[in-house]
């Protein structure tokens, strides 16, 4: 171990620097922390430790005498000692000497007390948390998956609005991190439409369900709501993208409609609404988010129907970075909703609230099977925080 150091380990930030706080009082110069999994098996049954670095202000003399204070990073640990145990290896403590030194030490003691008592107050670290209920609300959202910036945020308003008698009992952690997750997902109104038929457009990378959830929605308004449907599918590829809508349509006997340039696309739609449909969907051929030719050519098709609810389907598959990231390439086309499909293929909706967040839209369906017209619901607040609190399908 490194001379300068003294390392604290504990369970939480907060009890580390406690243990920091006993033996040094304020004199003591934090250097660094860091969090680490220790103990268990191969991976298994290993729990998370913070461990602080801590430099002996005395020992920081010599280095201030040596020029300036040295800047010095943790000492590389590859063998954590088990959580709770601190590691306090004495270490060589020159005497203190008076003068300009002594008064540049107090200026840094200063400093230190002040950064021990920012990091103690800081909400984002969970043992620095100022109450046990906001502890327990921040490890659900982070057992969820969630990530801890989400949680931090969501457990600050928690605190913000904390009623005048306190917190709630323990037993209302459940309820309240729901309630306040679901405020933060933005709620799936109906859109705005116009006199004539409403129009989905759904668009999104290739092979991410969007015919397959263009054959649910529209069978269960054809079957269960016994509406008149239109189906029109872009097919600038040429290379028969159509079969697979079709073979659907046929089923449930709906026309199909192909439309292969953006002028031709809301002619296409009067057509439909002349012959009654009241509900128009519309297929893109999937586009790679990153061949901006197609994407332009997209936004003409989009450009061509303003009427239309523009919906970007993503699979939950997907890795939240990269859900982001597609997300941000979709945005200059302009979409209102997003779709959220093969929730039954994913292990959990909680990483992806980040991204979800991000992305701002409201999520109006989410699909959790092949299986059409079955695994497919509408998708609200309330629901999708099931699915981060459940980690599973409702
Ligand atoms: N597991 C699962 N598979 C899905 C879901 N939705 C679509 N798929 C499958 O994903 C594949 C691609 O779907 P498709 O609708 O062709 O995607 P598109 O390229 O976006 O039109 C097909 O094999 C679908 O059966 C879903 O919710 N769950
Ligand atoms: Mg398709």
């Amino acid at each position: 171990m490194n001379e300068q150091f003294e390392r604290f380990s504990a369970p939480t930030m907060g009890e580390a620097l406690e243990k920091v706080r006993e033996r040094f009082g304020h004199e003591a110069m934090i250097m660094g922390s860091r969090k680490l999994r220790t103990g268990g098996f191969l991976g298994f049954g290993s729990r998370e430790v913070v461990e602080v670095y801590v430099a002996d202000t005395r020992s920081g003399v010599q280095g201030l005498k040596a020029g300036g204070r040295r800047s010095v990073s943790p000492p590389a640990v590859t063998q954590a000692p088990p959580a709770g145990e601190a590691d306090t290896t004495p270490i060589a403590r020159p005497p203190i000497r008076e003068g300009g030194e002594l008064q540049k030490l107090q200026a840094d003691l200063g400093r230190i007390e002040n950064n021990l008592s920012e990091l103690l107050n800081r909400p984002d670290e969970k043992g620095s948390l100022s109450h046990p209920f906001l502890r327990e609300c921040y490890e659900l959202l982070l057992s969820s998956d969630v990530e801890p910036r989400i949680a931090d945020a969501i457990v600050a308003q928690i605190e913000e609005q904390k009623l005048p008698g306190g917190f709630p009992a323990k037993s209302s952690v459940d309820l309240i991190v729901r309630d306040y997750l679901a405020r933060f997902f933005e709620p799936n109104l109906p859109m705005v439409s116009g006199d004539g038929p409403r129009i989905l457009f759904l668009i999104g990378p290739t092979g991410v369900g969007k015919t397959t959830t263009i054959a649910k929605l529209a069978s269960r308004a054809k079957i269960n709501q016994r509406r008149k449907v239109g189906l029109i599918t872009l097919d600038t590829y040429r290379i028969g993208a159509v079969d697979q809508l079709t073979q659907y349509a046929d089923i449930f006997k709906v026309p199909v409609h192909v439309v292969q340039a953006p002028e031709e696309l809301s002619k296409e739609v009067e057509k439909c609404a002349q012959e009654g449909d009241e509900l128009i969907f519309v297929d893109s051929a999937g586009r790679s988010p990153q061949d901006e030719l197609k994407m332009s050519e997209l936004k003409k098709f989009i450009n061509a129907l303003p009427q239309a609810e523009v919906h970007l389907v993503l699979s939950t598959t997907t890795h939240p970075k990269t859900l982001s990231s597609i997300a941000e390439r979709f945005t200059p086309l302009g979409f209102d909703r997003v779709i959220l499909t093969k929730l039954d293929e994913s292990v959990a909706l909680g990483p992806l609230v980040g991204s979800l967040l991000d992305i701002g839209k409201p999520v109006s369906y989410v699909t959790d099977g092949q299986n059409v017209p079955k695994d497919i619901f509408p998708a609200d607040p309330e629901r999708l925080v099931d699915f981060v609190m459940n980690k599973q399908k409702a």
